[in-house]
């Protein structure tokens, strides 16, 4: 068996900062699950645009406000506490930070490397570094 605590895991190189989020990443494609686990923040009043062609991902809202629309159809769908939205068609989207942060559970699959950020595309690349 495998523990982590998220405490542990923000103090090492599992934690990802960009200018719209961060992210650490408690479970990766090296543990051999067949999915990763992560939890997100998602700035207050910031867009991300994400695009994973090569990735399924699922993200619950444990606190914070924000939304997120389709590209596709222009469909805006608010974010709070409780809410899970799942990208099961490799939704493009635009990820909306609201009044205050939001903090998402996140599942991929495939699994993370560990050091994916996202490309011009929104997209993550399917070989990215691994965290050591
Ligand atoms: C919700 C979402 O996709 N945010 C971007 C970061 C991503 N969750 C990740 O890489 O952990």
């Amino acid at each position: 068996m495998i523990v982590r605590t998220l405490a542990d895991c923000e103090q090492s190189n599992r934690k990802i900062v960009t200018e719209t989020w961060d992210s650490t990443r408690m479970l990766l494609k090296d543990d051999k699950m067949g999915f990763s686990f992560h939890i997100t923040t998602i700035f207050a009043n910031t867009e991300t645009h994400i695009h994973y062609q090569n990735h399924l991902e699922s993200v619950y809202c444990i606190s914070g406000n924000g939304e997120i629309e389709t590209v596709a159809d222009g469909k805006i769908y608010k974010i709070e506490a409780g809410t899970l939205y799942i990208l099961d068609k490799h939704d493009e989207h635009l990820l909306r930070g609201g009044s205050e942060d939001m903090k998402m559970a996140c599942v991929f699959n495939p699994p993370l490397n560990g050091k994916e950020v996202h490309d011009d595309s929104g997209v993550y690349p399917l070989e990215a570094e691994t965290v050591v």
